[in-house]
């Protein structure tokens, strides 16, 4: 096999020897199948907003937000698309440029798809990637969002067909395949990926692999999340998981889908700079930017400014052609990792 090929027929065998290689010569190949691809030093980030909180009725493991456990979250109703746009505002002037819009539904209801739509509207009228993820979409749902611009339909596979069934009861991998199907026929981009660190062993990491890389198209997106533990979820007492094996799954993933952008997802709160940098080094370059995911904490957005200027990593600009407008002010992101006034300077100067 040739390192970096585009391919659709990875082999459970490719797999499990990218996973069983040592740790250095994985991070290598994953980082020369990043540079072929991707400027090694740009980060993509996006930021999310819960557009409407709690008392889902699906029963997935992981899940704060699942109406079964009682995790103390207040539940609260959609939001109105006026504080969604505010808040996409305050996002772009942070220096996001994607807007994640999280619903904590099995899928959206008819009554609501007024609402996202205008939802989407309204964020892309701001000049950002807009990203929804509400749950099973059939096709005319689909189709919906593609006209009202969607950029991004968030639908993860979460782990192997093998583990899934441990995870979640109340809908099935089939289910979750045949929404990303509409998804693509309605023309979007997909954002599909998993998490790590819920009790899965080695051969379900494959597993996810192998679904994600062996789709038609690979995902635009690839989101791996570790999985944040939350009191009250039958996943609270998970075992920490090895960060080697955190750091594999991210480069066996950039191996095996090179042009995708790789979220290092979920999970940054509780990890040091050392390993989020050992992230971008294996090929991650997407993050979640703001104090907080959908419901748990994620880092501050100082301590991000921060380690991005200590490692010399850009914000990337829009990703999408029809976004390359940029916006007058300068978001503050980029503007506090560029060398001319953030520490990054003394480090600069310090080198030369
Ligand atoms: N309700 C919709 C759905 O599940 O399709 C959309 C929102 S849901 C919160 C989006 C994704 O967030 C899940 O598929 C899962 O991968 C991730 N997620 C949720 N809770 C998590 C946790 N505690 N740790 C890591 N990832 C989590
Ligand atoms: C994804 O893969 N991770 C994000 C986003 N897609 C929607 C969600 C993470 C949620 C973590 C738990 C919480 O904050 O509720
Ligand atoms: Fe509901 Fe999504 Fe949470 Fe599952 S992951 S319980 S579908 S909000």
């Amino acid at each position: 096999m040739s390192l970096g090929e585009i391919r659709h027929d990875w082999s459970r065998k490719n797999v499990d020897r990218l996973f069983a290689l040592p740790f250095n010569d994985l991070v290598f190949q994953a980082q020369t199948v990043h540079r072929a691809n991707f400027n090694a030093n740009e980060v993509q980030v996006s930021t999310l907003c819960s557009i409407k909180t709690g008392a889902c009725p699906e029963d997935c493991a992981y899940c704060p937000q699942s109406v079964r456990y009682d995790t103390g979250l207040e539940r609260e109703q959609l939001m109105a698309i006026d504080a969604v746009i505010e808040e996409a505002k305050q996002a772009k002037a942070a220096g996001a440029t994607r807007f994640c819009m999280g619903a904590a539904w099995r899928s959206p209801k008819s009554r609501d798809m007024g609402a996202v739509v205008g939802m989407v509207k309204g964020v892309k009228e701001l000049g950002m990637e807009t990203c929804m993820t509400l749950g099973m979409l059939d096709q005319q749902q689909a189709k919906d969002l593609a006209d009202a611009g969607l950029d991004y339909y968030n639908h993860n596979l979460d782990t192997s067909p093998e583990y899934y069934g441990e995870v979640i009861t109340t809908r099935t991998y089939a289910d979750r395949l045949t929404t990303l199907d509409n998804v693509r026929d309605a023309g979007m981009n997909v954002c599909c990926g998993g998490i790590v660190g819920m009790g899965e062993e080695a051969s379900d990491r494959v597993g996810l692999l192998l679904q994600l890389a062996n789709m038609v198209q690979h995902p635009e997106s690839v989101p791996i999340n570790q999985l944040v533990r939350v009191e009250g979820t039958p996943l609270a007492q998970e075992e920490d998981l090895d960060p080697f094996d955190f750091i594999r799954t991210i480069a066996v993933a950039r191996i095996l889908m090179p042009k995708s952008h790789v979220r290092l997802s979920a999970g940054r709160e509780v990890m040091n700079d050392q390993t989020q940098a050992l992230a971008f080094f294996a090929g991650a370059n997407s993050i979640f930017y703001g104090e907080k995911l959908l419901t748990t904490a994620n880092p501050e957005e100082s301590k991000d400014m921060q380690l991005f200027a200590r490692l010399g990593i850009q914000p990337e600009k829009y990703a999408l052609e029809q976004n390359v407008e940029q916006s007058s002010t300068e978001p503050n992101i980029a503007a506090a990792v560029s060398p001319q006034d953030s520490s990054a300077a003394l480090f600069y100067e310090a080198a030369n």
